[in-house]
């Protein structure tokens, strides 16, 4: 049978047959969509939310697609994913039922719902996969509007491989800066500030990334009247549009329905962003959403029945259906025999996934079955472990959750008995913890050779001859032999590049090195963090400075949403060693002096957390983390950049390992633990209170994640038997983290002879000048007076009050 009526049509046949290839995609992501959801109303998947009313545009957009390039997308994606090929049916329904194999769903391992795509740009060892190879997608998360920050910084990593011809060797993350980043973005969510941030600084830098913003007038269910000025985001943001005289974004609209039309639109896109760098915003307009937002709720609830027929009428699929019966000329039976394979294939893919599942998650659940009845005629508890037993067989959908309920309770009536059951269930309960860990819980950090855990510390070497210089020119030292060693690292940030920071780190070095290696940035932290994230993303070795801690929130969401959680989302399929950059502790003033620390704990597992008590311990941090490929957050003590340090004579190799405290001073009546500027302080408490015959063992923890890994603290309570907490963050911050580390994780508690202390900052933000500062932030007489007492607690005949 001929696809086409002959001679009528005014397409070759290789064009039909492309077309209809591309139908076909349509018709099996559509399904998947339906049948998706209705596996959600079965109880056999927790959540959906999917792409269908999205499909065209997709397959315009794959199209111009090319090996080396990366999407930074939302969940509306699947279609997209299926397209480059990068996602399969199975993966799909194996990711919606939240399967925990790699193989079965290599974007997260069944660690986020469905709809979270991304590839696996590392090889198992965890080093980088030839990214010019393979169609890159970085991986989702769920917040709206967080895929933006990173987006910038993969279009900027073109630039930088384009521009700078020290990194035309490193063919292997790019071809020339040749690599477009692709962002997706729903209508309502450019509302969001990193939108705009991240859309002005793509405008600012001129860099090839091309945005679509897939628009279906709603956010769930707000219309778009309440999202966008205009209702139209192109209209709201005509302004930035190039012009003959001014660089700025191309600006396209194009509907979404319209096959011919997105092809068009796509190309013409693709040219100008891969070609001439150019920044390029895609406004797809009149989408829709067959089956509403999620498996939440219906859309009728919100959408007038008139809306609700326009959509039926503009389904993108119904109009490429229509257009190919039309304008193609192909037969009616001919679609039809396309549809009906789709969707066919899309069942057997669902039923293939759901197999493979629960196949796996029914393994444990009958071996534990098969002991339990075994158990059963050995046990005293015979009742019990058959009802634990028929509880299970009852369970309806396969969990891993309730077989190990099962166990951990027959482990309980079993306790006293002693057979071979019971030592199979023990082992099998051991086992099965420790797959569940590397299920849920592995790849928090980097696992591969080059995590920063295995980078050893090389000890700094001093001579006659080592300059005695300002902290700053240390680091400047440093700065500078690494940008000369290290082609792949570039620092960016406000003010980073023309005066070399506020403080001078990198002064001189945008003249030696040029200003794409050490690059002034606009004031907008957030994409300063994802220009990083982004450019670590294609191999590159980022060093982002956010100017002062108390502006670290403006970045915290990307930090804590993206880079914090993305070896673990991934499952250590994707990693971003960026360096994190800033200042902190104590200076003048509320905005100027924050130490925020325990925020940055609480909210950043995943990148560690370093605070060098000078510049010299920074630099050698610095070095750690360029060795190694974790993230990094460094904060350098504001107020000690012009104290005085010595160069070490080996800057280039000298490198700290992480979690390794420093004993700044021995002692024996009480160990106190600090870090960062609080160290200084602590020191002249120390020294007042040896004066009074007290002696302090004042330890620097010198990294908060990790902490002290070898578990030097305790040791040293061991000896004193009392311990204080110190540092300039709010009381139960980063001092209660602290405390829970040496007292629960190190078990010192049981060393302890009197109460643990902790002394911190006030509740508020510290007040201006030097006396705001003294009677906001912890100061030597405060220390004094605190360990003074708490000797004084256990004899206080030879330690008289003082006040
Ligand atoms: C930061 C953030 N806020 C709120 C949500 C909850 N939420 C999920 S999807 C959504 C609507 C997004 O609408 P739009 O951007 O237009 O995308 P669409 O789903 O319509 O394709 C909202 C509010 C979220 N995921 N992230
Ligand atoms: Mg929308």
């Amino acid at each position: 049978m001929s696809a086409i009526k002959e001679p009528k049509t005014k397409f070759s046949q290789a064009k039909v047959k492309e077309i209809l290839a591309d139908y076909r995609l349509v018709v099996e992501s559509r399904e998947a969509s339906l049948i998706g959801r209705k596996e959600v109303f079965m109880g056999k998947a927790k959540f959906g939310i999917f792409g269908d009313g999205k499909e065209v545009a997709q397959i315009a957009m794959a199209k111009v697609f090319r090996n080396g390039d990366f999407r930074s997308g939302y969940y509306r994606d699947q279609t997209f994913m299926f397209a480059i090929g990068e996602l399969n049916v199975q993966q799909f329904f194996a990711q919606l039922y939240a399967h925990t194999d790699l193989e079965a769903d290599p974007s997260t391992a069944g660690r986020l719902m469905t709809g979270h795509f991304g590839t696996r740009t590392l090889n198992p060892d965890g080093t980088f996969k030839r990214l010019t190879d393979t169609k890159n997608s970085s991986a989702d998360i769920s917040p709206t509007g967080g895929q933006m920050p990173r987006l910038l910084g993969l279009a900027y990593a073109s630039k930088l491989f384009r521009n700078n011809p020290e990194l035309h060797t490193y063919n292997n993350f790019s071809v020339n800066g040749n690599e477009i980043a692709f962002g997706t973005i729903g209508n309502a969510s450019t509302s969001e500030g990193m939108f705009f941030e991240a859309i002005n600084a793509a405008g600012v830098l001129q860099v090839p990334m091309l945005t679509s913003i897939w628009d279906d007038a709603y956010g769930i269910s707000v219309p778009a009247e309440y999202h966008t000025t205009k209702a139209s985001i192109s209209k709201a943001l005509a302004g930035l549009q190039r012009t003959e005289t001014e660089k700025g974004f191309e600006i396209i609209t194009v509907n979404g329905w319209d096959y011919p039309a997105l092809l068009e639109a796509y190309q013409k896109a693709e040219r100008i962003c891969r070609e001439e760098h150019v920044p390029v915003l895609m406004h797809v307009e009149e989408l829709t959403q067959p089956q509403g937002h999620s498996t939440s709720g219906s859309h009728e609830r919100y959408k007038s029945k008139e809306r609700l027929a326009w959509e039926v009428e503009h389904d993108c699929m119904r109009k490429m259906r229509e257009w190919i019966l039309n304008e193609v000329l192909v037969l009616p039976e001919e679609v039809e025999a396309i549809e009906k394979e789709a969707r066919q294939t899309v069942k057997e893919a669902r039923d293939r996934a759901w197999k493979a599942f629960s196949e796996d998650v029914r393994k444990d659940q009958r071996i534990v079955m098969d002991i339990l009845d075994r158990a059963i005629s050995t046990s005293r508890h015979r009742e019990d472990l058959q009802q634990l037993k028929d509880d299970l067989t009852a369970s309806v959908n396969p969990t891993r959750l309730e077989t190990m309920k099962t166990a951990r309770k027959a482990l309980r009536f079993l306790r006293e008995e002693d057979h071979r059951e019971k030592a199979e269930l023990i082992t099998w309960f051991r086992e099965a913890e420790t797959d569940n860990f590397h299920r849920y819980n592995s790849h928090l950090h980097s696992v591969s050779d080059e995590s920063a855990l295995r980078i050893d510390g090389v000890k700094p070497e001093y001579s006659d001859s080592s300059p005695l210089v300002d902290g700053r020119e240390v680091l400047n030292a440093y700065f500078d032999s690494v940008l000369s060693r290290n082609p792949l690292v570039f620092a960016i940030g406000e003010d980073v590049g023309k005066i070399g920071d506020v403080n001078q780190g990198f002064a001189g070095l945008q003249d030696k090195y040029g200003d794409l290696r050490v690059t002034d940035t606009g004031i907008r932290e957030c994409t300063i963090i994802g220009q990083g994230i982004g450019a670590a993303l294609r191999g590159l070795r980022p060093i982002a400075e956010i100017q002062y801690l108390d502006y670290f929130i403006y970045a915290l969401p990307t930090l804590s949403d993206d880079l914090a959680c993305l070896q673990y989302r991934t499952k250590g399929g994707q990693k971003a060693p960026l360096i994190i950059r800033t200042r902190g502790h104590r200076l003048e003033g509320v905005w100027h002096a924050g130490s925020q620390v325990g925020m940055l704990l609480h909210s950043l597992r995943g990148i560690y957390i370093i605070t060098p008590r000078n510049m010299t311990q920074a630099a050698g941090f610095y070095n750690t983390m360029l060795k190694s490929d974790d993230p990094a957050v460094v904060i350098e003590c504001l107020n000690g950049y012009r104290l005085k340090e010595r160069v070490p004579d080996n800057i280039e190799e000298f490198c700290l390992p992480l979690g390794v405290p420093d004993i700044l001073r021995e002692g024996t009546d009480v160990t106190i633990v600090t870090y960062g500027s609080m160290c200084r302080v602590v020191m002249e408490a120390a020294e007042d209170l040896e004066q009074f015959g007290i002696s302090c063992e004042v330890i620097d923890v010198q990294t908060l994640l990790p902490f002290d890994r070898h578990h030097i603290i305790a040791e040293s309570i061991r000896k004193t038997n009392r311990v204080v907490f110190a540092d300039e963050d709010v009381p139960g911050g980063a001092t209660s983290y602290m405390m829970q580390q040496v007292l629960e994780v190190q078990n010192a508690y049981q060393h302890l002879d009197s109460k643990p202390v902790t002394i911190t900052a006030r509740e508020h933000r510290p007040a201006y000048a030097s006396d705001g500062d003294y009677f906001s932030k912890p100061n030597p007489e405060e220390i004094f007076d605190k360990v003074y007492n708490l000797v004084r607690e256990s004899d206080p005949d030879s330690y008289p009050s003082i006040v």
